[in-house]
């Protein structure tokens, strides 16, 4: 294994070659998905920030004991996130692998992602299993006798999720005056960045927050899978059901600290069926838990910029 070099796109031209030859000779390949690959859209990482969303540990507040505690603080990250996620757009990168499933029957992209960027490119629902849930599913927190759950892209979900703005009047003279354009931003009205502790939140009453229009007893709780709750079962059958079809050529591991399981052990579970094991990652440091193995690529990058260039042989060009 070397790391990248190149002038092209900081890759190394001879990894990128034996990269393009295996990629050309493979049939069934997986890609395995983390917070990295949106990262460029402007989408922070799950561990960036230190991995806090203003004072809270982002893996304490996705739990269920966190929504139990406090579903008012719980439902504004996520409101939050539903709000950032439908601000920005899916990237190059989202674009080349739906066009890789389009064009390769045996690919499967195993997405940790809940932003719902992947599915906005159109990339064929029954090659994108997503292992963590969606933002934008909502269902009933009684989920036995009643179960009601639907797809929601209403931003906010009810009112008082609303992210606050600044409130100054965009066309005063004191806007126009701002110095700077995070002030500026601040200034005309725009969002205020709530994950920034020094932002105030809003106190939400629990009686303000999203119920179930069916059952009208139980709050709503956004449809991703906490901590401690199992994957959803036709998700887990369908990864078993390509697993056990036969041999994997590749798994890409793209924009993942892959510390997140049973999602991360899908790298060794695809090594054990054949697969060569490509990473693309910012920080070298993130590599697969079972370590590197002879054959392996890593890309050192940004996902946007290179997983178009490394899909191009069967992609073609991913317009920026
Ligand atoms: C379960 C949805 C059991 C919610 C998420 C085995 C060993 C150890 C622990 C466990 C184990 N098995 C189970 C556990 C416990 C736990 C777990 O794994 N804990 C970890 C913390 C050790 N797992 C669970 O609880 C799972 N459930 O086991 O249930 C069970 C079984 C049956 C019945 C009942 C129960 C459920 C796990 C799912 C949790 N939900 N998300 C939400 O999003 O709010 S996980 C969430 O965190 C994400 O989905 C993702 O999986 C993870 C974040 O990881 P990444 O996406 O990789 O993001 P991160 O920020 O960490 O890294 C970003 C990477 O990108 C970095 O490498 C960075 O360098 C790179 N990067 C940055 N910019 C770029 C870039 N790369 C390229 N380009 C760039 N521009």
């Amino acid at each position: 294994m070397s790391s990248s070099t190149a002038p092209d796109a900081g890759i190394n031209a001879e990894d990128l070659a034996s990269f393009h030859e295996h990629l050309n000779k493979s049939t069934r390949v997986l890609a395995l998905l983390g917070a990295g690959l949106s990262a460029s859209s402007g989408l922070p990482t799950f561990r960036g920030a230190g991995g806090l969303w203003r004072t809270h540990d982002s893996v304490s507040l996705a739990t269920p004991e966190a929504f139990n505690a406090d579903p008012s603080l719980v439902w504004q990250f996520y409101s939050y996130r539903r709000h950032m996620a439908l601000q920005v757009q899916p990237n190059p990168a989202h674009y080349a692998l739906a066009k890789l499933a389009r064009k390769m029957p045996g690919f499967q992209a195993l997405s940790q992602n809940v932003d719902g960027l992947s599915q906005r490119t159109d990339h064929p629902p029954g090659q994108l299993q997503l292992l963590h849930g969606t933002l934008f599913e909502v269902r009933c927190m009684d989920r036995r006798r009643c179960g009601h759950s639907e797809t929601n892209f209403v931003d906010p979900i009810v009112p008082a999720l609303a992210i606050p703005t600044s409130g100054i009047d965009p066309t005063s003279d004191e806007a126009r005056q701002a110095v700077s354009a995070q002030l500026q931003a601040k200034q005309q009205g725009k969002d205020l960045d709530i994950s920034d502790v020094k932002v105030p939140l809003a106190s939400v009453k629990t009686h303000d927050l999203p119920v179930c229009p069916k059952c009208k007893q139980y709050l709503l709780r956004p449809g991703v899978v906490w901590f401690g709750e199992s994957l959803p079962e036709q998700v887990l059958d369908n990864v078993d059901e390509f697993m056990n079809a036969g041999r994997v050529d590749m798994i890409m591991v793209i924009g993942t600290s892959a510390k997140v399981y049973p999602a991360a052990g899908y790298i060794e579970d695809a090594r054990a069926k054949g697969a060569r094991v490509c990473v693309v990652n910012m920080d070298e440091n993130d590599k697969p838990a079972g370590g590197w193995k002879k054959g392996d690529w890593f890309f050192k990058g940004d996902a946007a910029t290179l997983v178009p260039r490394l899909l191009e042989p069967v992609v073609g060009r991913v317009e920026p």
